[in-house]
């Protein structure tokens, strides 16, 4: 062992954090050097990992795992679990050896948090049942919006080699209550469902189940076709249904604990029952009757436009409301958590609640696709929070995360990245959780609880995800991304033959008078999804929420907002606070050096630095694209732009749906692009 390695273990036993570290511990990076007593007298490949986890790692009292069926633990269901101290000792409680799982991790959660454990009456459940990561992984090992590497399954060396990290993976999941995991794209290849492939999910569900986290697939509606040789794969079919069923009990052969199947059908192409003239209900049920013996579900996912008249942020409703009741039991629908498409900021889809009798999920996006990938920092607890003043956790049955984890050491490419891994888990057990509070745990988990470092860092990832939609969004823009990766902006763009709800200039419609959608009761009249009450607000220029603005109103450039500004001056403050805020996160983090350890105190430097760069670019890109329109001078306090407008046009990063670029790639100051 070398000497560095030495002193760094060292150090972490003494709590200290002043050691390069490479952030492939995650959160997890707690160290002990005595043996804690842990006392159980069930045995299971899941009490193992619980015993394990404590001996080694907790500093505290005797701990006791005991399994009870009292009234007080069944009704904290199958997952809960309740902890209490004693005077001589600490005891887990749950009705199951999974819930005595997640009791551990919380007993360690607190340890590192450095909270007082001498007197804990603690009793938890999870607020859902489903608690899904979405891997947008492909069998080739790229993952489509994925900034974090390749993908974490080795498909080629499975069966036979298996990853370490694959058991690194489950616990990292286990530790924040997720319970479930999709381990490929949406967009999905047949193969995954030949017999070939099943055996190697077969392996990772061996490695995943004792942490209590079920494997699902998204399967490809058509694979009775490319991949059962049928003709059809109407879903009123018999031989079609058939075909399921005999795939289905196939899967379970292997895998008696298969969660279900995750469908995106009719949706950017794939193939799915309206093909045949079949709605979507018609669909998801053939294929639950197949699960439904073995208790497995389908998750159906309600992602639907089309290049139709509709506006496109109505579609999913349209389509999708009708159907309320006519989905079998074992059917979720799942519905992202905006009308359109995982942006910095969207309204809820109105989706929620229109379908009383029929079980919904909430789908978010945790990997970066619309928020600057893996270069900026973005903490996402707030925007999921933001969801939850609107829809009630009570409505929803499952909530799903699409993942943004990849075989980077660090997992996630920036090491803040990780915290929304870590608060979409937190999130998904308990919706009450602040934001606040999760940043809180992840930071003193992660780097050190030193309250210099914790105080000052918890506010810079508050304010974190704000400032995104102030340089690259503000006041309801959406969707004047570039083309295709989705990383800087270009609301200019034009593709010839293009979809029109593909590009910027539908979402802005800039011109002469003004800015924004309007999708009030006078324009495309999307507001009347809404509730009467909410449809009210939206729908008046006067009360809708100002963050929503251009989403719901075409705006007079002159228009005057609440602070007394004219639209045009208000929305150059809000892209210059943008810029504003990503330097004071730099001088933040800056002052952070001595709490950090240098390897990841530089990894967020250089990325910090990115993203500063490419605030300023997305602000001289939106402003004085608008100003052709607007025909305005910038207000007072507004930096003159860096960049020139023609210059920026030709920009055209060489990245794929699956890749970050790199600080050479971009806009820089000093650059030719002036
Ligand atoms: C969009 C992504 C696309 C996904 C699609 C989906 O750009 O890559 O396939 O969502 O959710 O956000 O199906």
């Amino acid at each position: 062992m070398n000497k560095k390695y030495l002193l760094g273990i060292c150090l972490l036993s003494f709590g200290l954090t002043l050691f390069a570290e490479d952030g492939s511990k995650l959160w997890l990076r707690q160290a002990s050097c005595e043996k804690a007593s842990v006392c159980c007298s069930i045995s299971s490949p899941t009490i193992a990992i619980a015993r394990e986890e404590l001996a080694s790692l907790w500093r505290g009292k005797a701990v006791e795992l005991q399994l009870f069926a009292d009234e007080a633990h069944r009704k904290l269901g199958k997952e809960g679990y309740t902890i209490r101290t004693s005077d001589e000792k600490i005891v887990l409680g749950s009705t199951t050896e999974q819930g005595l799982l997640y009791a551990a991790y919380h007993l360690l959660r607190l340890q590192a948090e450095g909270a007082d454990c001498t007197r804990l009456d603690i009793a938890e459940e999870p607020a859902f049942d489903v608690r899904v990561l979405n891997h947008w992984d492909n069998l080739d090992g790229t993952i489509e919006r994925g900034y974090a590497g390749k993908s974490l399954w080795q498909w080629d060396e499975l069966s036979d080699t298996v990853s370490a990290r694959y058991q690194e993976y489950a616990r990292a999941n286990a530790s924040v209550g997720i319970n479930g995991t999709v381990l490929n794209n949406v967009n999905a290849s047949v193969k995954i469902l030949s017999s070939e492939y099943l055996e190697k999910v077969r392996v990772l569900a061996d490695i995943f189940r004792p942490y209590g986290i079920k494997v699902y697939l998204s399967v490809n509606f058509a694979s009775p076709m490319q991949l059962g040789g049928l003709s059809t794969a109407d879903p009123l079919n018999e031989e079609v249904a058939e075909w399921w069923k005999k795939k289905v009990h196939e899967i379970y052969s292997l895998i008696p604990d298969f969660g279900g199947f995750l469908v995106k059908a009719n949706s950017e192409g794939q193939p799915g029952p309206c093909d045949y003239g079949r709605t979507h209900a018609e669909g998801a049920n053939m294929m639950a009757r197949a699960l439904k013996p073995y208790g497995g579900i389908v998750m159906w996912r309600a992602f639907v436009y089309s290049p139709s008249d509709a506006d496109r942020a109505k579609q999913a409703y349209l389509e999708f409301k009708p159907l309320d009741g006519k989905f079998l039991d074992n059917v979720i629908v799942q519905v992202k958590n905006g009308p359109i498409d995982f942006q910095p900021r969207e309204p809820y889809s109105p989706l929620f609640g229109a379908m009383p009798h029929t079980p919904l999920m909430a789908e978010f996006q945790v990997t970066q696709e619309y928020l600057g990938h893996s270069n900026h920092l973005a903490y996402l607890a707030t925007m999921w929070k933001e969801f939850y003043r609107y829809v009630s956790p009570a409505s929803l049955k499952g909530v799903a995360g699409v993942a943004n984890i990849g075989d980077d050491t660090n997992w996630c490419g920036h090491d803040f990245a990780q915290a929304n891994w870590y608060a979409y888990g937190r999130l998904a057990w308990n919706p009450l959780l602040s934001s606040e509070e999760i940043a809180k745990e992840w930071l003193a988990q992660t780097f050190t609880s030193d309250p210099k470092f914790v105080e000052p860092m918890t506010q810079v990832m508050m304010d974190s995800r704000e400032a995104v939609v102030d340089y690259m969004m503000p006041l309801g823009l959406h969707h004047i991304f570039a083309w295709s990766h989705h990383y800087g902006p270009e609301p200019w763009c034009e593709v010839s033959g293009a979809r029109a709800d593909w590009l910027p200039s539908y979402y802005h419609q800039a011109d002469k008078k003004g800015l924004g959608f309007d999708r009030s009761r006078s324009g495309s009249d999307a507001v009347s999804q809404y509730p009467d009450s909410l449809a009210h607000v939206f729908n008046s220029l006067e009360l809708c929420p100002e963050e929503f603005l251009l989403w719901f109103h075409h705006v007079d450039w002159n228009h005057s907002l609440k602070s007394g500004r004219t639209l045009w001056d208000e929305l150059c403050y809000k892209y210059q606070q943008g810029v504003d805020k990503v330097r004071e996160f730099q001088k933040v983090w800056n002052q952070m050096k001595p709490y950090v350890d240098e390897e990841r105190f530089q990894a967020v430097a250089k990325r910090l630095d990115i993203q500063a760069n490419d605030a300023v670019w997305w602000k001289d890109a939106c402003l004085e694209y608008f100003r052709t329109y607007s025909h305005m001078k910038y207000p007072e306090g507004v930096e003159a732009p860096v960049f020139k407008l023609k210059e920026l046009k030709k920009v055209k990063l060489p990245i794929s749906n699956y890749e970050c670029p790199s600080a050479d790639m971009l806009p820089r100051k000093n650059s030719s692009l002036e």
